[in-house]
Parts: C-alpha cells; sequence; structure tokens
C-alpha cells in the first residue's frame, strides 16, 4: 500500500530531524521509502507568532495498516524528543502527519484520513507537487487545483531551502 507522509517542524534542528525521521522510518518493518521531497522553509500557518518551519512529504510503500502505521510515525516523533504539545499549531521539533493512505477515507477518534487540512496548506500541497504533479486527493480532488485556489500571498515564502546548492548543481 501507498502511503504519504507530511513533515514538519520549527525548532533550529528541524532540518536534520525531519531527515532522520525519513532514514529511521525507512528502517522499520514493513515501511520502504518510495520517494522524498526537497525540504521547504514556509511561514507559520495558523499561529502566526512562531518561528518559521521546515517542511516536506515523503511517499512509502507499507504494509502497516493505516493506524498501526500513524502509531509508528508518534512513536517516532517522541523518539525524537517531541514533547506533549500544548499549544494546538504551536511550535514543535518535529510533527510527522499520515496525509493519505491509498484512497482511503476514514474518520476515527485518534486517524482523520485524508489529513482533514492538507488541502488547504501550501507547506504540504507545494512539495507534494513536486513529487506528483497529478497527485488527486481522496475525496477532494487535485492537489494542483487546491493549490490555485489558495491566496497567493500564502505560497510567497514556501521555497526550498538550499536554493544555493540548487544553482550551483
Ligand atoms: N504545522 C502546524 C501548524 N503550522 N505551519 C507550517 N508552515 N508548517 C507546519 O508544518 C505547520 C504549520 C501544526 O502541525
Ligand atoms: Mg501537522
Ligand atoms: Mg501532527
Amino acid at each position: 500500500m501507498r502511503a504519504w507522509i507530511g513533515l514538519g517542524g520549527n525548532r533550529d534542528d528541524s532540518a536534520d530531524l525531519l531527515s532522520t525521521a525519513l532514514v529511521r522510518l525507512a528502517a522499520e518493518p514493513g515501511l520502504a521509502l518510495l520517494q522524498r521531497s526537497r525540504l521547504y522553509r514556509s511561514p507559520p500557518w495558523g499561529v502566526t507568532d512562531q518561528p518559521w518551519f521546515v517542511n516536506a512529504v515523503a511517499e512509502f510503500e507499507t504494509d502497516l495498516e493505516p493506524r498501526h502505521l500513524h502509531a509508528r510515525l508518534t512513536a517516532t516523533e517522541r523518539n525524537l524528543g517531541r514533547e506533549p504539545q500544548i499549544q494546538r499549531w504551536g511550535p514543535r521539533c518535529i510533527d510527522l502527519d499520515l496525509l493519505t493512505y491509498e484512497d482511503l477515507r476514514l474518520r476515527s477518534d485518534e486517524l482523520v484520513l485524508p489529513h482533514p487540512r492538507m488541502h488547504l496548506r501550501t507547506f504540504v500541497l507545494v512539495p507534494l507537487l513536486e513529487l506528483e504533479p497529478g497527485f488527486v486527493i481522496p475525496g477532494i480532488g487535485s492537489a494542483a487545483a487546491c493549490l490555485q485556489e489558495i491566496d497567493p500571498r500564502e505560497t510567497a515564502g514556501v521555497e526550498p531551502l538550499d536554493l544555493t546548492g540548487q544553482e550551483e548543481s
């Protein structure tokens, strides 16, 4: 089964933590990393009075059921030092969100699929479209069309972290 994961964090070391999270998840039984986006910097969404974030998305092949995969993501966050959240949408060293799992649409107390706000978030849509320009969000539609509906001012700050590296290569 194919699952898409969104990664984020807004501490000084979050870029490293995101990369470490991908390495650790890829080493888990039942999980294989298929592709990952570049790291993007992005202005804070929801609670704007906090540092900018680093974000990325990744696609995994998995044998794990959605709730088990979700539990693996939560355990990985914890192992990387994530503390219980005080403020919704507030600062965090690492956040691993299950975005989609095949075409599954699900609503339970612990897990909602697709992620209920992914179509509103440029920091999810931009890296997702880097990997899959034709991505369709189950029950919602084309990710590219979702991005077009968002105020361009929100997209403005979302850029690959290491632009200089890109130019040199
Ligand atoms: N995550 C949040 C709240 N706001 N803003 C950006 N730019 N990136 C995030 O990953 C993010 C956010 C809570 O999960
Ligand atoms: Mg999140
Ligand atoms: Mg989360």
